[in-house]
C-alpha cells in the first residue's frame, strides 16, 4: 500500500491544490489527511470542499482525522483564539463545521497509527529531539504518522518510525515549500519519500489581506520565511533543527 500523506492545510487552498497536482500520478492507494485542515488561513470551506470530493479522484480512498486548530472550530474559543475562530466558523456554516466534528481524533491504518500532534495529545508536537519516553504508546507498534510542528521529518526509533509531511500551508523548516510524504512497504522496508513543491504564495498573501483573516500578520511571516518569529529575532538563518529548549519555546509560541 502507498499513502500520500498531507497535514497542516490551514485554509491554504491554493497550496493544497500544488501538493495534490503532485501528488496525483504516484500512483497513492490512500490520501491520509493527518489534521489541521481549514483554520488560520484565507480559504477554510473551499479547502474543506476540496478535501471532501476526493475520495476516489485518482489518490486512493481518502481518510482524514482532526486536528488540534480543528478541535478548536468546536469548542468555546479561549478569549486569545475568539476573533478568528469565529471568522472561520463564519466562513464554513453548521454543514461543514458537522463533517469537521465527524473526524475522528486518530486513526489505524494497517500497522500506522495516524496522530495529529503525537498519540498522547493532538497539540503535543514530535519534534526531532523530542525524547521517544515523551511520545511513546502501546498503539505505536511500527510507523506513526504525525504533523503539527510543520517541519518534514523521517525518524527512526529502532525498528519502529515517525513520519511527518510537513506542512502544505505554512512549513516551518526553513524551506518555505509545501511538504508532503508518500509512504510505501512497511515493517522493516519501508519507503518514505518527503517531497516539496512550490506554488503561488503571493496569490495566498493576497488573499489573506483581501479577506482580512484575523491573525494573518503572523501566517504572512509564516508563509514568506518559514521559520518562527522569534528565530528571526535571533538572527538565525531558519534552517536546522532547534535545540530542545527553543523548540518548546516555539511550540508554545504556537505551531498552531
Ligand atoms: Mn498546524
Amino acid at each position: 500500500m502507498r499513502l500520500c500523506v498531507v497535514s497542516d492545510i490551514h485554509g491554504n487552498l491554493h497550496a493544497l491544490e500544488a501538493v495534490l497536482a503532485d501528488a496525483r500520478g504516484r500512483g497513492a492507494d490512500m490520501l491520509v489527511v493527518a489534521g489541521d485542515l481549514v483554520h488560520q488561513g484565507p480559504r477554510p470551506a473551499e479547502t474543506l470542499d476540496l478535501l471532501c470530493s476526493l475520495d476516489g479522484d485518482g489518490l486512493g480512498a481518502v481518510r482524514m482525522i482532526r486536528g488540534n486548530t480543528d478541535r478548536h472550530l468546536l469548542e468555546d474559543p479561549a478569549a486569545e483564539r475568539r476573533e478568528a475562530v469565529e471568522w472561520t466558523r463564519e466562513r464554513l456554516g453548521a454543514e461543514r463545521l458537522r463533517r469537521l466534528a465527524e473526524l475522528p481524533a486518530e486513526l489505524a491504518i494497517g500497522d500506522r497509527l495516524v496522530v495529529h500532534g503525537s498519540p498522547r495529545a493532538d497539540d503535543h508536537g514530535i519534534w526531532p529531539h523530542t525524547p521517544v519516553e515523551e511520545f511513546d504508546s502501546p498503539r505505536w507498534d511500527s510507523v506513526l504518522v504525525c504533523g503539527h510542528t510543520h517541519q518534514a521529518m523521517h525518524r527512526r526509533e529502532g525498528a519502529r518510525h515517525v513520519v511527518n509531511g510537513g506542512s502544505v500551508a505554512w512549513p516551518l523548516d526553513g524551506d518555505p515549500r509545501p511538504g508532503y510524504a508518500l509512504l510505501e512497504g512497511g515493517d522493516g522496508d519501508l519507503r518514505v519519500e518527503l517531497r516539496r513543491v512550490d506554488y503561488d504564495r503571493a496569490r495566498t498573501l493576497a488573499e489573506l489581506e483581501e479577506r482580512r483573516v484575523p491573525g494573518r500578520e503572523v501566517v504572512r511571516h509564516y508563509i514568506e520565511t518559514a521559520s518562527f518569529r522569534n528565530r528571526m529575532r535571533e538572527g538565525e538563518s531558519g534552517r536546522g533543527e532547534p535545540p530542545r529548549r527553543r523548540a518548546r519555546e516555539r511550540a508554545e509560541e504556537g505551531v498552531r
